[in-house]
């Protein structure tokens, strides 16, 4: 008789653009898809590394959300720039063993993380935010080709780390070269054409399977908001090197506005991961601050529960004056324990029944 569980079954005949991802890569993406059946995630970049005035120093089991609604999140989102130079925190002062540690506290609790990287422009070595060109230098045949192995080399060493106490890969969902649409990273629409990009993104997927062995990735293409289905595509790399599809939607202008931008990017990204037959995820968003009491259950919710979505993914909180998830006192927090509550939104004590 077999103990293991229908959706572990189920995930033995999942195909990853990875053809030698990991069992446990391919499960978690079976768990990805079944929550999607039931109700979407609740994700927060950074949750358990630090909050508004506190910072973990690896003694501590805290989340901003948890604080508040006495339950951690579903979806954990951390974020490996500097990595590539091999310093000891990324460019946000998470220190990169106690990430380590984090993600493994969330895999074993059932949480799923997703990992973002913001690497430093190669060529000039300043901040992702550098748009110098510098894409040709870095692809196969330019000068600096060896010198970003070297950066991919750091960023397999972190991902292959990252084992249960038994040694087992631990799975993670990875969105390299997000927001490739807008203007303002190096890899960006100002700074690369789309060919480029697709070259990018298939070159570091080869490099981290081929020859580093990095095998328990969900490799996830995300975009900034987009116009239409054109845009969205644009520089997608190829159904043989995604697995799943995301959008980054901040509320940025108007509530009106930002209802909008929801509504029309989400059905939008919704019929191509129909077509792909690919999960999706709000993968970045909220209202910086969260102004509006009731953001949670009548902007978010509202806007995105029948989409089909599988987690909506609140950036960091980082300080009073960046901040996009509720703390004890802010005046949004009584309006998110309605939301948590809400039967389809699900937190980790949820999500970690999904197996
Ligand atoms: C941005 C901001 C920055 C941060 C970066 C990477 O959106 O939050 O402060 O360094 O993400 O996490």
């Amino acid at each position: 008789m077999s103990c293991k569980s229908a959706l572990q079954s189920s995930a033995r005949h999942i195909e990853l653009c990875d053809l030698n991802a990991h069992e446990n890569a391919r499960y978690l993406m079976a768990r990805i898809q079944e929550i999607a059946k039931t109700g979407y995630a609740f994700g927060h970049q950074d949750a358990t590394a630090y909050g508004i005035g506190w910072k973990n120093d690896g003694t501590l089991h805290k989340s901003d959300v948890n604080e508040v609604t006495g339950e951690f999140p579903g979806i954990y989102g951390f974020e490996l720039g500097h990595v590539e130079l091999g310093h000891a925190q990324n460019l946000d002062t998470v220190n990169f063993q106690l990430m380590g540690d984090l993600i493994k506290t969330a895999y074993e609790n059932g949480g799923i993380t997703t990992i973002s990287w913001h690497p430093n422009n190669p060529t000039t070595r300043n901040s992702a935010w550098d748009t110098t060109s510098t894409i040709s230098n870095i692809l196969e045949g330019g000068i600096l080709n060896p010198k970003f192995k070297g950066w991919l080399y750091r960023l397999a060493g972190f991902l292959n780390s990252l084992k249960t106490k038994s040694g087992k890969p631990i799975p993670v969902v990875f969105r390299p070269y997000h927001e490739m649409n807008g203007s303002w990273f190096w890899w960006g629409k100002k700074s690369c054409t789309p060919e480029q990009f697709k070259q990018l993104w298939r070159e570091t997927f080869e490099v981290l399977t081929e020859d580093f062995e990095v095998h328990n990735l969900i490799y996830c293409y995300a975009t900034d908001a987009v116009e239409d289905t054109t845009e969205y595509m644009n520089y997608y790399p190829g159904d043989g090197y995604v697995d799943m599809l995301g959008i980054d939607l901040y509320h940025k202008k108007t509530t009106e506005e930002y209802i909008q931008l929801l509504n029309e990017n989400l059905d939008m990204l919704a019929e191509i991961a129909k077509e792909k037959q690919m999960p999706f995820a709000l993968t970045e968003g909220g209202l910086e601050g969260v102004k509006v009491v009731d953001w949670w259950t009548e902007v978010l919710d509202k806007n995105i529960s029948n989409k089909g979505l599988s987690w909506a993914l609140m950036w960091r909180n980082a300080s009073l004056n960046h901040y996009f998830a509720p703390f004890v006192g802010q005046k949004s927090s009584e309006d998110f324990i309605k939301f948590k509550n809400l039967p389809h939104v699900l937190f980790l004590k949820e999500i970690e029944k999904i197996r």
